[in-house]
């Protein structure tokens, strides 16, 4: 449990310290070690209540990282409303301690659990992801998290089940947002349950060594790098696993815009704009446009869980 006395450097230059810390673990080497995996690096003892300790993987080694305070400023959280300020000044009515997600639907039997436990389920690993916004605009994050996979083997669904789902907290007296009704609340997303158990996909608990701030979705978010960002449903209290397809709610909101694959995709334009470009945040003016790529990057590791299907109708 982090003090409120306790000096806090990464809170101070989170940025900084953190490149300095990947400085040095380079400098040992070890950030090269063969298999990429098994270097546990300590975190910082003033740091997030529910992590002492991750593993660091190769993932996204070579990415210039997004500044922190971009990636804790610059956010979409509409239960705190619409403005990409908005979650970052509102959200600090959300308490996510005590915290329980519940498990249901297909399910041979239906499990609550609280936060501290489910993130012992496995390990703690770093993993460096492209976000790609359905707006355009796309983030590099050093996220903390757990592997769905291994959440999703503890749950024991039953067999039947081909989807799974993910239920945001909608409490209005936390969420001023959602006394409106721009969304039809709780926010609510979906996998394929091959999607949802691919290695890349994982439950997020935290970012750059530290544990979630609300606006990004603490304690826990879904965070799925070949998809546009609107599937990393945040602050999630429920996962309900289904036999048919889920109806989110964006594609209730507007079907024609929203669909349940939403894989990032540069050759199928969304009705308003085009998805083949993306602007990368990056503190101040220097923001560089560059070119989306299919799969948001990862089309080697997740292509082959839409082969034969015809992605433009499928988006
Ligand atoms: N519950 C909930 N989850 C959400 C959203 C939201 O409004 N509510 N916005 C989504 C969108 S559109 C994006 S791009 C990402 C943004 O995540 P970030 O703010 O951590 O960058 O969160 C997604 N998850
Ligand atoms: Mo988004």
């Amino acid at each position: 449990m982090t003090k409120k006395s306790d000096p806090c450097p990464s809170e101070i230059t989170p940025e900084s310290i953190y490149r300095e810390r990947r400085r040095f673990i380079k400098t040992l080497g070890i950030a090269s070690v063969a298999t990429g995996l098994g270097f546990v690096a300590h975190a910082h003892a003033n740091q997030a209540r529910l992590l002492s300790s991750y593993i660091k993987t190769p993932w996204g080694n070579d990415e210039k990282l997004t500044p922190f305070e971009d990636v804790t400023s610059y956010n979409n959280f509409y239960e705190f409303g619409v403005s990409k300020s908005d979650s970052s000044q509102n959200s600090k009515s959300l308490k996510t301690s005590p915290w329980t997600i519940s498990f249901e639907g297909a399910i041979a039997s239906p499990k609550k659990i609280g936060i501290e436990d489910l993130i012992k389920i496995a390990p703690t690993e770093e993993r460096i992801y492209r976000m790609r916004c359905v707006e355009g605009w796309s983030m590099v994050i050093p996220w903390l998290g757990i592997p769905l996979k291994a959440v999703i083997d503890w749950a024991k669904p039953l067999a039947s089940a081909k989807y799974i789902e993910f239920i945001s907290e909608s409490d209005q007296s936390m969420m001023p947002g959602t006394r409106s009704g721009l969304l039809d609340w709780p926010y609510t997303e979906a996998l394929r349950m091959d999607e949802a158990t691919h290695p890349l996909t994982i439950l997020a608990v935290g970012l750059y060594g530290k544990s979630l701030l609300n606006q990004n979705g603490a304690p826990l978010r879904l965070v799925v790098p070949w998809k546009y960002g609107f599937k990393g449903a945040k602050s999630i209290v429920k996962i309900r696993f289904s036999e048919s397809m889920p109806v989110s709610t964006w594609m209730k909101a507007s079907p024609k815009e929203y669909g349940f694959y939403a894989n990032v995709n540069p050759n199928v334009d969304h009705p308003r704009w085009s998805q083949a470009t993306e602007r990368r945040i990056g503190s101040g003016l220097f923001q560089s446009r560059i070119k989306t790529k299919m799969f948001n990057g990862y089309q080697e590791e997740v292509g082959s869980l839409y082969s034969g299907m015809d992605l433009a109708k499928n988006f």
